[in-house]
């Protein structure tokens, strides 16, 4: 222990005086390396074009589904260097999510009858936008499996809301936004009926069972999903797959394909052809053109019907209303993107060679004429290809989705089956470019790509399957996401990227520039509420409250103690424990735990969190900090003591004493004096510029001096337990006078770096 304090006193001197060791230089060349690591001309550049230098950043942030994690994955582009997951729909300890109370909440709105679900089959993530461009405010994604669909903020990237699909069982075509995020749009995938626990057999497929669409009304304001003024459209039982809202001229309307429009119910036990042979069997199957807005105006007029206390717009309603159409697409599309200019849409063809381009302006055409080629068996008008079209371009095997370029008129289509993306022109309908991925890929990604101002630049490609692309680990491969540079006429392959948290379907990727996270919250916030916590404490207001067999904890966490750092609890006693961390310093996040409670969390700077578990064993639990935050973070600890019911202390017992010397004492006053040089030149240092003008800086230096103040009346305290000759009284209380100079230091010279490397400037 001593040895470990004289040498981090030196390091700060050595650190406070600007004394870092010099680098030595690697003699060896670009050529030397090229060669020693078979390097050719084409990886240097691509490596050139994906490597961002230490202490850079990235251009773009990309924001992947993670599949069955239930999570989101953050990246950047194009270094593909992993940010964050995100807890989501399932727990994610690091976060505490779903370990403190205030996540558990989110969770627990992501309940279906009642039961936890703790696995969720995350699809389709949107960027919330402004005008059909990405605004870097809100994030959305959806659970396939369970129809859920969720809202995390931007500010925080943390899930703020659960929201469960009320009258679906499975869902596929969310989150799609509105061009203003006034809806999140959310398509049913398996049709069934849509009464909760109601029993219709497969006989009665075609009556009974239905699809639709869920249009869920989006408060940016509060920044939360409002079930009450969200509603659905009742569509006919056609598996309803991917959505698109339109934008500019299309703006009102959105468009959902779908496959299995033969509504063919399986059934091979039985003798009869499989689901993939019944499935696909017409040459093609609809697309549902749908005027949302108006479709919103009827259900405000209540024109809906309430399922489930759900609004729902019927079929024959949307119908009668001329809101509701459908136009053959080519055999399982899988995709519908509409162009950035809201002019078109593309369809693509899982089993055809083709995408088909279709015209708004004509399919608007054909409607206002009334020229349908026939009615569905629901009784929807249904527009002929003929009249809507405006061309189809052969592209290759197996295509599902495109992205757009910042080009005018330039797409990119993935090609499953021929493991390709496909460049081509969607004005005129030629094939530009092909590149080979590896392999199958599904969805594909450009920057700000399905937004009506697409960024160019980096095409992110999703492949199903990696092979032969990374180290075996078993067979369970990881996804592999290609980063591929589209500025030049010919796309070049620059990066593998293996993913190893699910199947990652579809990604979205924002200028990093828009967006704007804090890094610290206003003291006492319960962070999934965005409100003030009622645990919340600030700085010696921290109190243990016993009442009956509850025990209440208001705590706080700041380096590198807890407070209390002790709790007493009987058997049985139900155990709160609120803490609240009160850095403000960037980046000093503590964890929490209780040793076999279950309980974990993660309180970043000015968050406030609750643990809540009973003490239903008697005996002995450490608590601790989990995160390293500070040199003393090991020492972050506590004890939880569970006691027998009436258990009394013997008369005997009194705590251990140490065993300190006068020359123990005067040591740690001379490492006392010395640390306070140190601070004393970082504090003229950062006096003399213009420190104020850094909002970073400002917060680390309010933290500082938060730590030093804590040494008020220290110095006498240890002074008078000196002249009593009681050293280890004054050699503790000197010590601890010491840790607080410690920590002001550390964040005084961290101050000092930021001031340096970010230009401050002398004031006097
Ligand atoms: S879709 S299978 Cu995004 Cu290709 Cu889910
Ligand atoms: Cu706080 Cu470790």
């Amino acid at each position: 222990m001593k040895k470990f304090a004289v040498r981090s006193t030196s390091l700060l001197l050595a650190a406070g005086l600007g004394l870092a060791a010099a680098a030595s230089w690697s003699a060896e060349s670009l050529q030397d390396v090229m060669k020693r690591r078979n390097l050719s001309q084409q990886d240097l550049l691509a490596a050139s074009k994906t490597y961002v230098p230490t202490g850079k950043r990235d251009d773009f942030i990309a924001f992947s589904s993670g599949g069955q994690s239930g999570q989101i994955i953050v990246y950047g582009i194009p270094s593909m260097r992993i940010l964050k997951y995100i807890g989501v729909f399932t727990p994610e300890p690091w976060q505490g999510y779903g370990f403190d109370e205030e996540s558990k909440a989110v969770l627990k709105q992501g309940r279906i009858d009642g039961k936890d679900i703790t696995w969720g089959d995350t699809h389709h993530p949107a960027i919330s936008e402004t005008q059909g461009k990405y605004d870097g405010q809100y994030l959305f994604i959806n659970d396939k499996a369970n129809p859920r669909l969720a809202v995390l903020d931007l500010r925080d990237f943390e899930t703020k809301q659960i929201v469960v699909n009320p009258i679906f069982k499975s869902e596929h075509g969310g989150a799609f936004v509105t061009p203003n995020t006034e809806y999140v749009i959310e398509a049913a995938q398996y049709a069934s009926p849509l009464e909760n626990k109601k029993f219709f057999p497969l006989e009665e497929f075609n009556e009974k069972y239905r699809g639709g669409v869920t249009y869920w009304k989006f408060d940016r304001k509060e920044g939360r999903i409002v079930e009450k003024e969200s509603f659905s459209l009742e569509l006919p039982p056609y598996s309803q797959d991917l959505s698109d809202a339109g934008k500019g001229p299309s703006d009102g309307w959105s468009f959902t394909n779908s496959f299995c429009s033969e509504r063919y119910v399986g059934g091979i036990e039985k003798g009869r052809p499989p689901y993939e042979a019944g499935c696909s069997a017409k040459d093609t199957d609809y697309l549902h053109v749908i005027n949302w807005k108006k479709a919103a105006e009827l259900v405000k007029a209540g024109k809906a019907k309430k399922i489930n206390g759900h609004d729902v717009l019927m079929m024959e309603t949307a119908i009668k209303e001329g809101i509701l159409f459908l136009i053959p697409e080519p055999k399982s599309p899988h995709g519908v993107d509409v162009t950035p200019d809201g002019k078109m849409l593309v369809v693509a063809g899982k089993l055809d060679t083709h995408v088909s381009v279709y015209s708004f302006e004509k399919i608007m055409a054909a409607i206002k004429a009334g020229k349908f080629e026939s009615k569905d068996p629901y009784g929807i008008p249904v527009l002929s290809m003929k009249d809507t079209l405006h061309t189809q371009v052969q592209l290759g095997l197996g295509p599902l989705h495109t992205q757009y370029d910042s080009k005018p008129c330039i797409a990119y289509t993935s090609l499953y089956v021929d493991s390709q993306v496909a460049k081509w022109n969607y004005c005129e309908g030629k094939v530009l470019d092909k590149i080979s991925v590896h392999y199958n890929i599904g969805h594909l990604m450009t920057m700000e790509g399905d937004s009506v101002d697409p960024k160019g630049r980096y095409l992110v490609a999703l492949n199903k399957l990696s092979i032969d692309r990374f180290n075996p680990v078993g067979p369970l491969h990881p996804q592999n996401h290609q980063l591929i540079d589209i500025s030049n006429d010919k796309m070049q392959l620059l990066y593998d990227m293996p993913l190893p948290l699910g199947e990652p379907h579809y990604v979205v990727a924002i200028s990093a520039d828009k967006l704007k996270p804090g890094v610290r919250y206003k003291v006492g916030t319960n962070s999934r509420t965005d409100k003030p916590h009622p645990g919340r404490v600030v700085a010696g207001e921290e109190r243990t409250v016993k009442k009956g067999n509850k025990v209440e904890v208001f705590g706080s966490l700041i380096r590198s103690h807890i407070t209390p750092e002790t709790i007493e609890a009987e058997v049985g006693d139900e155990i709160t424990i609120n803490l609240t961390n009160l850095e403000r310093a960037q980046d000093e996040t503590h964890g929490f735990t209780v040793s076999t409670y279950n309980v974990h969390a993660s309180v970043e700077p000015g968050k406030t969190v609750q643990l809540k578990f009973k003490a239903d064993k008697e005996g002995v639990y450490p608590y601790y900090c989990t995160e390293f935050c500070s040199a003393l973070h090991l020492e972050m600890q506590g004890y939880l003591l569970v006691k027998p019911k009436g258990w009394k202390p013997s008369k005997t017992t009194t705590l251990a004493k140490g065993s300190y010397t006068e020359a123990d004492y005067k040591a740690t006053v001379k490492k006392v004096a010395d640390t306070q040089v140190i601070i004393d030149s970082v504090v003229a240092y950062i006096t003399s510029v213009n420190y104020k003008d850094f909002p970073d800086v400002v917060a680390m230096v309010e933290d500082a001096f938060d730590q030093l103040g804590k040494t008020k009346g220290l110095k006498e305290k240890h002074e008078a337990f000196a002249a009593k000759k009681d050293w280890e009284n004054a050699n503790l209380w000197a010590e601890q006078i010491w840790q607080y100079q410690v920590k002001t230091a550390d964040l005084g010279l961290r101050a000092k770096t930021y001031l340096e490397q970010n230009g401050a400037k002398k004031v006097k």
